[in-house]
């Protein structure tokens, strides 16, 4: 085969658009794809990855079998049998939640994945459901659910429009945006300072996005929602509120009364922003035309994530920023998430209609925050977890605890892993199944044009025919869903694949047709699969636009300023902001030091470790520590240190910078590539070591229960002391 292909990047959210040469069934180049109509050929280091990653050696393109003797490859219909037979006897003698389920971040990348997995576990029924969501995005999820009436309606920074851009807890430059796809935002930001507007970035690293925005504000581990509190009490101390229609007015006196305790003065202690510059940054941000504040990794995944995502929308509404040109804005995608109309549409979601077996931790959405799922697994008695599937995950090295998680993984009776990578989580698997990669199937993003920064929708056609013989992953789901409802029935299993009349393509179609830019809706552009298939540099739909009250989904079409829940959180907080004040330890008084994480653009969670392109250059897991601190420990440059918290140690080399706030250190996620048994012969000659050997199972935001990675306790030693 031989030609120019155009794709989607599936690596992050961007959605780079990618030109891809091919020459004899070889790429011979990936670049940017100039004619792109949302990246305008931007690309990342990773993209060009795409071709290492098609051909890595370590790939796995056909099941295998753990057994006494090693790994041994069998055929689809054994391997598939066996687990249908497996699944279901497990069922049958422990209960339907014996058997968990776990999709990783890469799922959300993959539309086939994504619709035929749901169907698999809907199929399982079972209460013990759990993916990456809960160590990420879940907070976000949670408040446009409580807020707004869907899970999906996440409010986008409109960057293209803003004049005052406040980010906390994130790092675009590295991650290249998230809740915010958007191809270029080097570009985009730099274009903000050219208008005359300013970014400002919160985070207790001088991370690369914040060496090149307007201001930079160190801030305190997980002390971000005193910090937004105060931000609220400057506003109205100031009289600066522009009450929203779609607001209750004492919603808005009951904000009022919340922060009335959390004062810049007051919160200066525990965040480590001075008053002055709170007052300032809440001036600034109701002065300016168009001002939107956004939190990421860094908010969500902390302490009281939920609470910061509820005071980051309230800071948007209550300044007329929320739904506004220049604010926090929402998509109107082509295949459309969100409409009670739309044949796509999904779960508004749902909240604590159950609990987690052990702990107590809260449903969101039909799943269980994944850091109760080692305990779900160890924990003896009615309901314990006995078999587990994972499906584009990690959880190994990238939930909480790990260690404890492979614990419990190796005292399993049964697991099945799809991923075409034998590694620190696969290796327990009795079966990986491995699907076709993204160059061999076909790609909508159903996800992430409803987080764009503009409407837009592309399909892309598989570049590669897969080998014969190879499955794609909606593939392995569809069969395995019917073979596991033959075998609940105790009816013969077939000897051939099960092959499904729907397909993911056409299930798009449909909705495209029958969404607001088919045919029949509002913006009728006769929009389907065939006219994206006639466009490969996609297409823009335009801006976002102002949609509220229309496209709320709360009974009202009223915004739900102060949910219940949250209020019933106050208390919690409140205790926390005592505590933290009244302490007299000083967080860099040497003996502690509070942990947060990092990203870097060359890596991509932990799982393109692999590719030897992307690992040239200096280490990158490292410690990242202060010089003073370092030099308190006596501690220099690249030595190796011994890291420790409650729940475990790692040693990995010290790196000295300022950029660090004092009595933090970072650590990135996704390395420790020392475990025996995997196949990846390049990640483990850069293993590193894992931050979530560290990070704290039972260090959840207990409202939420989404993981609190940000602010772990650990202390730090020389190795050779
Ligand atoms: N290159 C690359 N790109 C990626 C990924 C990747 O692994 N590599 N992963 C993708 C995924 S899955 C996601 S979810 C996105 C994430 O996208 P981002 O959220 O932009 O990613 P991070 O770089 O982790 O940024 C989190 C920031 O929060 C800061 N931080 C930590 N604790 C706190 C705190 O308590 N308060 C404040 N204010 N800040 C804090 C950290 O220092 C860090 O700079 O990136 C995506 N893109
Ligand atoms: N301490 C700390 N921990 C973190 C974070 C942090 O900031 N700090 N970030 C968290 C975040 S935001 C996320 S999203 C999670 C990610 O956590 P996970 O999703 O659990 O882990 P990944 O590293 O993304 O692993 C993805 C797996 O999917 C496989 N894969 C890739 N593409 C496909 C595919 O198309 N089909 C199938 N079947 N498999 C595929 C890869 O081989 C790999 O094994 O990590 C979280 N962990
Ligand atoms: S920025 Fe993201 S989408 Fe774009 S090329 Fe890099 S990894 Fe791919
Ligand atoms: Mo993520």
């Amino acid at each position: 085969m031989t030609g120019t292909h155009f794709r989607t990047c599936t690596l992050c959210e961007a959605m780079c658009g990618l030109r891809i040469e091919v020459e004899n069934d070889s790429i011979v180049a990936i670049r940017g794809d100039k004619d792109d109509a949302f990246s305008r050929g931007h690309l990342c280091a990773k993209g060009p990855e795409l071709k290492n990653l098609y051909e890595d050696s370590d790939r796995l393109k056909f099941p295998i079998k753990r057994t006494p003797s090693g790994w041994e490859k069998v055929s689809w219909i054994d391997a598939l049998s066996d687990i249908a037979l497996r699944l279901v006897g497990i069922q049958d003698q422990y209960g339907n939640d014996s058997v968990a389920v776990y999709n990783g971040n890469p799922t959300v990348h993959n539309y086939g994945s994504m619709l035929f997995g749901q169907r698999f576990t809907n199929r399982i029924r079972t209460k013990n459901l759990y993916s990456a969501t809960s160590v990420d995005q879940l907070p976000h999820q949670l408040l446009s659910y409580l807020m707004f009436g869907h899970q999906l309606l996440v409010p986008i920074p409109d960057i293209d429009n803003t004049n005052f851009f406040l980010i906390l807890g994130g790092n675009p430059f590295a991650s290249n945006g998230s809740l915010m796809s958007v191809p270029d935002v080097k570009k985009r930001l730099k274009a903000i300072q050219e208008r005359g507007g300013k970014y400002v970035v919160v985070d207790p690293r001088r991370t690369e996005t914040a060496a090149h925005a307007d201001e930079h504000i160190f801030i305190r581990p997980g002390s971000d929602a005193f910090f937004l509190f105060a931000i609220i009490h400057s506003l109205f101390k100031k009289n600066r509120i522009k009450p929203s229609s779609l607001c209750k007015a004492e919603d808005v006196d009951r904000i009022r009364e919340l922060s009335s305790e959390f004062s810049p003065q007051a919160t200066e202690k525990v965040t480590g922003v001075s008053a002055e510059t709170v007052e300032r940054i809440a001036s600034e941000f109701a002065d300016a035309k168009g001002a939107v504040c956004y939190g990421r990794v860094g908010v969500s995944t902390q302490e009281f994530g939920a609470i910061c995502q509820w005071l980051i929308n309230s800071i948007n509404i209550l300044t007329g920023n929320m739904d506004s040109k220049g604010g926090a804005m929402f998509t109107l995608p082509a295949v459309d998430v969100v409409d009670p109309k739309s044949t796509m549409r999904t779960s508004p979601g749902s909240f604590d209609t159950f609990r987690s077996r052990v702990r107590g931790l809260p449903e969101f959405n039909d799943e269980l925050p994944v850091a109760a799922l080692a305990e779900e697994i160890l924990t003896e008695g009615e309901g314990q977890v006995k078999a587990f599937v994972t499906s584009a995950g990690n959880p190994v090295l990238s939930t909480p605890n790990g260690g404890k998680l492979e614990k419990a993984l190796s005292n399993l009776e049964f697991m099945v892993s799809f991923d075409f990578y034998l590694n620190e989580t696969t290796k327990y698997a009795n079966y990986i199944l491995p699907p076709t990669s993204t160059l061999e199937h076909d790609h909508y993003d159903l996800i992430f044009n409803v987080f764009a920064v503009r409407n837009v929708a592309r399909y892309c056609q598989p570049v590669f025919e897969p080998e014969a013989g190879m499955l794609h992953d909606w593939e392995i789901f569809s069969d395995l869903t019917k073979r596991l409802e033959l075998a609940r029935a105790g009816k013969p299993l077939p000897e051939e694949l099960i092959k499904s009349k729907i397909t993911p393509a056409s299930i798009i179609d449909h909705a495209l047709r029958s969404g607001p830019y088919g045919a029949k809706g509002e913006k009728n552009l006769e929009l389907s699969l065939e006219a994206l298939k006639a466009n490969p540099h996609g297409l823009d739909l335009g801006a976002l636009q102002s949609c509220f009250p229309e496209r709320l989904q709360t009974p009202d079409r009223k915004i739900c300023l102060v949910p219940e829940r949250i209020l019933s959180d106050m208390g919690r907080l409140k205790h926390r902001f005592e505590e933290v004040g009244s302490s007299t330890e000083n967080v860099s008084s040497g003996r502690s030091f509070l942990l947060i994480g990092r990203r870097h653009l060359r890596n991509n969670n932990s799982w393109m470790h692999n590719l030897p392109k992307l690992m040239t250059g200096k280490d990158r897991c490292t410690l990242l520590i202060h010089p003073d601190d370092a030099e308190s420990l006596g501690i220099r440059e690249e030595e190796e240190v011994l890291v420790e918290s409650r729940v475990g140690k790692i040693f990995l080399p010290a790196e000295l910078t300022e950029d660090m706030m004092r009595g933090v250190v970072s650590i990135p996620h996704g390395f420790g590539h020392t475990r025996s048994g995997t196949k990846l012969q390049v990640a483990s000659q850069f293993a590193g070591a894992s931050i979530n050997d560290l990070t704290d199972d039972s260090s959840v935001d207990e409202l939420s229960g989404n993981a609190a990675f940000s602010g772990i306790p650990v202390s730090i030693r020389r190795k050779s002391a």
